[in-house]
């Protein structure tokens, strides 16, 4: 049985495999998405370990001129995601959309580097990924915290941590544009229509300005603090000055960053929730939402006590951790994407973090969820149905590196 899915595994990252570049799916994501490709990458450290480092240095290779490395790559045309390249309007080579993704490459590297030691490789990709961090703490952190200016930004596009900043976000005078998610998966799983006229909003508002990343901060209508890519960023950080070190790079200035992001977690401590929470920078409002988010302190060396007991009480609601969001509160939707459902890679994520016995406890139910549903994009932590795309690239990685293993990842 689990030899069948190792190969099966292989099977779905070699078939998604476009020449340099890993699709999620096919179908539903047809190009390169930033975060995505890390976790492709350690996949392929597991069994092919010049193509791990080309995810990576295909992916760098999209980075703008500023550092931004961004959330898609359009390195091909296919009609059938929405929005392409003309609604982005980025101007540069290969297309991409105009925002970013939470920052794991660097910690991904660093896993690629353990299973697939290439020195040369490394010294070359180091720069791109300290340039990127670079730019995240000049254009996404404000007070201490790592922010997002698109639900998009987060990688947890429709979680409810973002109805806040939503709110203030005016989707109704968007130009006519027609979705291509809802034909490749049922809609019950996906965004709505409203959210998604906001994430059009944004990405016209972006767009206008050029992507002016310091207009887009100071001045658009959305940005919120991001427990997920604040936690993600910390972790990247350590792990960008650990092969730093390894290659003898002076890392006195990510070693700096460290503090002041460490100080900014108060800045996300919602002392109600007793738990991180999604902030409104523009308002300083909670989301007073316990999400998946929030569980990446732990990847982080951020946990908590309360935020420990908050992650055992939602997982014991469920029968498959972790969901995205708390099973507990009002709106909690088990099938409707980051609104409920479990997602294998980000279990990997959290996992890492996480002591011995609950980091096996999570290994085990991700197994169970992969076995019995299959890749899926992600999972109904309820009962296990399997939901959203099929024959995923990161749900096959995280089987390959960790799922479909003993021991902590
Ligand atoms: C928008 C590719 C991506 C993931 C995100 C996930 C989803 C895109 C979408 O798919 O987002 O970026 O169109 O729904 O939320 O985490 O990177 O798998």
């Amino acid at each position: 049985m689990t030899m069948d899915l190792d190969e099966r595994a292989r099977a779905i990252l070699r078939g998604n495999d476009r020449g340099g570049y890993t699709v999620p799916t096919e179908g539903l994501y047809p190009f390169q998405w930033n975060w995505d490709s890390a976790f492709a990458a350690w996949g392929f450290a597991t069994f092919d370990g010049p193509r791990a480092w080309t995810e990576l240095e295909t992916l760098c290779a999209g980075q703008w001129a500023d550092g931004m490395v961004p959330h898609i790559l359009f390195h091909r045309p296919d009609p059938g995601y929405f929005p392409g390249p003309d609604m982005w309007g980025s101007g540069t080579t290969p297309a991409s959309s105009g925002i970013t993704q939470p920052p794991v490459a660097a910690t991904m590297a660093r896993r690629v580097h353990e299973l697939a030691p290439d020195r040369d490789r490394l010294a070359a990709l180091w720069p791109k990924l300290r340039d990127w961090h670079r730019w995240f703490m000049a254009h996404r952190v404000r007070d201490g915290v790592a922010c997002v200016t698109h639900p998009w930004e987060s990688g947890r596009d429709n979680c409810p941590d973002w109805d806040v900043g939503l709110a203030n976000v005016d989707g109704s005078g968007v130009a006519p544009y027609e979705r291509r998610d809802t034909g490749h998966v049922d809609a019950s799983m996906r965004p709505t229509e409203a959210e998604y006229d906001r994430y059009m909003a944004l990405v016209e508002w972006g767009r206008a300005s050029g992507w002016d990343h310091r207009a887009i901060v100071d001045e658009g209508p959305f940005l919120m603090a991001d427990p997920g890519t604040h936690f993600i960023l910390m972790r990247a950080n350590a792990d960008l000055a650990a092969l730093g070190r390894t290659l003898g790079e002076d890392v006195s200035e990510i070693d700096g960053w460290a503090p002041g992001l460490r100080a900014g977690c108060d800045v996300i401590w919602n002392e109600t929730l007793g738990a991180y929470d999604a902030r409104d920078m523009r308002t300083g409002t909670f989301a007073g939402i316990l999400g998946s988010g929030a569980m990446l302190a732990f990847l982080a060396g951020a946990g908590r006590p309360e935020l420990e007991a908050h992650l055992d009480r939602v997982w014991d609601a469920v029968r498959y951790g972790i969901p995205s969001s708390d099973p507990e509160a009002q709106g909690f939707e088990p099938r409707r994407y980051w609104r409920g459902p479990a997602w294998p890679f980000l279990n990997a994520l959290i996992a890492m973090g996480l002591d011995e016995a609950r980091a096996e406890r999570l290994r085990t139910d991700t197994a169970a969820l992969i076995e019995r549903g299959g890749f899926n994009e992600y999972f109904d932590p309820v009962d296990g149905t399997p939901c959203g795309g099929q024959h995923f690239t990161w749900t096959a990685a995280i089987w390959l590196t960790w799922a479909g293993r003993g021991g902590t990842a």
